[in-house]
């Protein structure tokens, strides 16, 4: 159950993030193949990763990191039913895409830290456990059908 300060600090971190922006598109999940070079892996034909206009241009990772960002949204608008909703997305990265379930927090992190820089001194602690704990419910969510 989440109490109204978490609700409402979800709804507000995910209405500050425009999708068409670099900075959530890509750099959440380039930050993620880059630190846990090992996720790189599930996304073979990405190209070269390295290079400073990577962070903005490589529109493979964009593409993909709209996808993921489109997908957290949809939990944001089903806050009080994520494990219903996230049901079919759990058994696809389970059965069909093979992703070990322990990257998911992964990106997640990555994801905290992106959102942290944004917000700025918004950023309270307060903002970050409710945070934390919406990155928890979604990363269960995407574990579920996991076995
Ligand atoms: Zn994932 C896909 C979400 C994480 C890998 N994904 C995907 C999609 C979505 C998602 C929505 C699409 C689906 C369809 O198409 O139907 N993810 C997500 C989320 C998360 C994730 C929300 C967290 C938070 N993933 C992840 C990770 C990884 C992955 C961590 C690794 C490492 N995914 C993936 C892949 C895919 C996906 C490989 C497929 C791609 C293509 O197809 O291209």
């Amino acid at each position: 159950a989440w109490t109204d300060f978490e609700r409402a600090t979800i709804k507000d971190i995910f209405s500050k993030i425009d999708y068409e922006c670099n900075l959530f598109k890509c750099s959440c999940f380039l930050r993620c193949l880059i630190v846990y070079p090992w996720t790189q892996r599930y996304f073979a034909g990405f190209g070269n990763l390295y290079n400073a206009a990577a962070i903005t241009s490589n529109p493979k990772v964009a593409a993909h990191g709209k996808v993921v960002m489109q997908g957290l949204e949809k939990a944001v608008k089903n806050m009080d039913n994520i494990k219903a909703t996230f049901t079919e997305l759990s058994t696809l990265h389970s059965e069909k895409l093979q992703v070990d379930p322990d990257n998911f927090m992964l990106l997640g992190d990555c994801l905290a830290i992106v959102v942290a820089a944004q917000l700025g001194k918004d950023f309270t602690p307060e903002v970050h456990a409710a945070f934390q704990k919406f990155l928890a419910v979604v990363v269960s969510s995407l574990r579920r059908q996991y076995y």
